[in-house]
């Protein structure tokens, strides 16, 4: 309970803070967009990564206003940005669920200025775990909004694929547990047949958590899209992303 107290204080006091994390095209390592990943700066702990308090927030329902403060603080940078650059948000489903989420998309966006086919909106497989025609519903009036929406950590949640017939993915990004055990004959085997049916649906991919140069080699080969990972750009704040787009967007 004392932590929850304290993170609604940080919401409404502007202790959370965005790093920014570039996703490459391939093969020509181009930053086509930034995802942003939320801390808390604590004044005891210190920074705390969202794993610490993103599940807390669901469970108490601070995960609406946590992310809607999200969304505007990462429209609003993405606004500075070089106009081809996107910037992709995680959310959760809780946040889907909430009738008021598509007002807050769309004040994020009127409040920033940001064209809303810059913002990629990153969703877990999980949501189609109750395979509710709300959820397709509230997807499909996102995509009215202009915004794309990603299909995030794909591989590791709920595992019937007829989801991917009843809505069409923008993006769809391979669970980097997958990209971790390249070239392990059994990944790159997983690999290659997520990259082939994303191909035979024309939905572009994205590897996450590429960390060697070996692991890179082998995406490309297999004709991945974009890839995101400790290899070409770290997590880092908007002082600093703002300097690798000089150079690298
Ligand atoms: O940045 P880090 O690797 O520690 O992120 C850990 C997890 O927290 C990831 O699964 C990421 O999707 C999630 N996460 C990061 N930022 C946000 C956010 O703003 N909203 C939600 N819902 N999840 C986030
Ligand atoms: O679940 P989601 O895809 O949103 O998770 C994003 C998280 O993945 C961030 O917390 C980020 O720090 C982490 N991440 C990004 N690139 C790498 C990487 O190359 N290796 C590892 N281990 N984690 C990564
Ligand atoms: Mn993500
Ligand atoms: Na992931």
């Amino acid at each position: 309970a004392r932590l929850g107290n304290e993170l609604r204080a940080a919401i409404a006091g502007n202790a959370l803070t965005l790093h920014f994390q570039p996703l490459y095209s391939m093969p020509g390592n181009r930053i086509s967009a930034c995802e942003a990943l939320v801390r808390w700066h604590h004044p005891e702990r210190g920074m705390i990564p969202p794993d610490q308090f993103v599940g807390l927030a669901e469970e108490n329902g601070l995960i609406h206003d946590l992310g809607e403060w999200v969304l505007r603080a990462a429209c609003l940078e993405a606004a500075g940005w070089p106009e081809q650059v996107r910037i992709a948000v995680n959310v959760s489903p809780i946040q889907l669920r909430n009738p008021r989420f598509l007002s807050i998309v769309e004040g994020a966006l009127a409040g920033s200025g940001l064209a809303p086919a810059r913002l990629e909106v990153e969703i877990t497989e999980n949501i189609f775990v109750q395979n509710s025609a709300t959820n397709r519903d509230i997807l499909h009036r996102l995509g009215q909004i202009g915004c794309s929406i990603v299909l995030d950590d794909f591989g590791t949640g709920y595992s019937s694929l007829g989801y991917l017939r009843s809505f069409r993915f923008q993006k769809i990004k391979i669970d980097r547990s997958f990209v971790q055990e390249l070239p392990e004959r059994g990944a790159a085997g997983i690999i290659r047949a997520i990259i082939s049916l994303a191909q035979s649906m024309d939905i572009p991919i994205t590897a996450e958590g590429v960390e060697t140069q070996d692991q890179w080699a082998h995406l490309n080969e297999l004709g991945c899209n974009q890839v995101q990972g400790f290899l070409l750009g770290r997590p880092q704040p908007s002082e600093m992303i703002r300097q690798s787009l000089l150079t690298h967007a």
